[in-house]
């Protein structure tokens, strides 16, 4: 059955991706199932047409069939649990990834997210510089323990899993803020994840459709 997935016509970011679509396109590659991506504008995903897959009018969303998902931890999880290599096959082992799955975004991307909204739409304010520190010690106080938790392994619970995908994905949108450089584990960790061929495949994709390139691999 044909996967479909939106994405942003044009990203922010010129195609580094950091937009969500990257990490349901790395997890679609991991698995090995095609996909094809329907881009859309600002103004089309606030559309009745998209807020019907998407109730909050954002990408990415995701159809399979009758199926339509949206939020991409539930997307990687669905694709997940439906195909070999993301999620162990041992019970325990893969409740853990799944733990670990939603660690990455309810516990060390919302502070994440914050540093990232100052950042860029909060520089200009006159109380900028003095709350600045304080998100940025709120990043600090997650990656702390990750980065002790991770120590010198290559992934968080043995083999690579959507928990990984999803901590690398959230990990990422760090790197222009520098702070990953005090832990270089983490930054090993997520240049691990980048160096994934499934990762540089997706990457490659969100690139294209940013530059108007056609994919390299
Ligand atoms: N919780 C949702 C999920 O995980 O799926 C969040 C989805 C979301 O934030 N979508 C964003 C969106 O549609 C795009 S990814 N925004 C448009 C809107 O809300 O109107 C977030 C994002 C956007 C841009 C960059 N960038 O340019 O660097 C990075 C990340």
């Amino acid at each position: 059955m044909t996967i479909t997935i939106t994405a942003f016509e044009r990203s922010p970011d010129g195609g580094k991706g950091l937009a969500r679509d990257t990490r349901v396109r790395w997890a679609l590659e991991e698995a090995g199932q095609p996909y094809e991506v329907r881009l859309v504008s600002f103004a089309a995903m606030k559309e009745p047409a998209h807020r019907a897959l998407h109730p909050f009018g954002q990408i990415p969303t995701y159809e399979e069939g009758d199926l339509v998902l949206f939020e991409t931890g539930s997307i990687v999880f669905h694709i997940a649990e439906r195909h070999a290599g993301l999620l162990p096959a041992d019970a325990n082992a893969r409740a853990r990834a799944i733990t670990w799955l939603f660690a990455a975004l309810n516990t060390v991307e919302p502070p994440i997210l914050d540093l990232s909204t100052a950042r860029i739409q909060e520089h200009d304010q006159p109380w900028y510089a003095a709350r600045l520190p304080l998100v940025q010690d709120r990043v600090r106080a997650r990656l702390s323990p990750l980065a002790s938790r991770l120590g010198d392994a290559d992934w968080l619970d043995g083999t690579f899993s959507a928990g990984d995908l999803m901590m690398v994905s959230v990990l990422l949108r760090l790197r222009s803020s520098g702070i990953l450089n005090d832990y270089p584990n983490l930054a090993d960790y997520v240049a691990r994840g980048e160096a994934r061929p499934a990762y540089q495949r997706a990457f490659d994709a969100q690139l294209a459709v940013n530059t108007g390139q056609p994919p390299t691999g």
